[in-house]
């Protein structure tokens, strides 16, 4: 008999999470520009745990509980907080053995919107080949979650999700590829010469351009930084 095979999907926004969603698949909520790509940077310097939060609101009650909390709204760190989403906030010394709590315009909508499924993790350039090798470990369906840009399609957690798609593919033979994985390893193939060129007039790339951060981006499509692998685990990550 043929061995029924896994499958590997992606969805292109928060928004369209609930058509997706099944109760077995491993969700890897990508926002490669930035939240997703922070995080991994936060763990790698020793952070210990971080809870993600929908509102700023609710990031203020952390606050006033006396956590370290980062808060970005529209590419801007929120006043009042004690980092904004840049990677570089999260590298150094006062990070080591913290919880840090943490709201974004999107990356933590994201995490919010898959909170029950059955294994969340965090995917970035920055740790793809470690998250690759777990996924094929784990030998489970994958849902590639782009957090997108307030609900809508974005081409940098596109592209990433295309990079996930033709490494699993590369590797195994044992995942049956939905359509939006399909395009997004298409994507990926036109891309990989020069993922920063190809993403040049993507729109939240000339967004952070225009907030100076061009060196944020530059960090963030750097593969390969980190080993690390943020699980979510009862509300909030940790390292798997
Ligand atoms: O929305 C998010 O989660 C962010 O990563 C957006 S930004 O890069 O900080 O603009």
């Amino acid at each position: 008999m043929k061995k029924k095979k896994l499958k590997i999907d992606a969805c292109f926004s928060p928004y369209l999470y609930p058509v997706y969603k099944d109760d077995e698949s491993i969700v890897v909520i990508i926002d490669v520009l930035r939240a997703t790509s922070a995080i991994c940077a936060a763990f790698e310097n020793g952070a210990e745990k971080i809870i993600p939060v929908a509102t700023v609101a609710e990031a203020h009650s952390y606050k006033q509980k006396g956590f370290l909390v980062g808060a970005e709204r529209d590419g801007l760190p929120v006043d009042g907080f004690d980092f904004g989403n840049s990677p570089f906030h999260y590298m150094g010394e006062h990070v080591k053995g913290k919880t840090i709590v943490l709201t974004t315009t999107n990356g933590t909508q994201a995490i919010g919107a898959a909170k029950d499924a059955f294994k969340i993790v965090i995917g970035s350039f920055l740790n793809i080949d470690a998250l690759c090798e777990f996924l094929l470990n784990e030998n489970r369906s994958i849902l590639l979650l782009c957090s997108g840009w307030k609900n809508k399609f974005n081409l940098e957690d596109a592209l990433f999700a295309g990079a996930v798609t033709e490494e699993i593919l590369n590797r195994t033979d044992n995942y049956e590829f939905g359509d939006a994985c399909l395009a997004l390893k298409y994507l990926y193939q036109m891309a990989k010469k020069n993922p920063n060129k190809f993403l040049s007039y993507s729109s939240h790339k000339e967004r952070l351009a225009e907030l100076n951060l061009k060196e944020d981006v530059r960090y963030c499509l750097t593969p390969n930084q980190t080993k690390v692998i943020p699980i979510y685990k009862d509300g909030a990550l940790v390292k798997m």
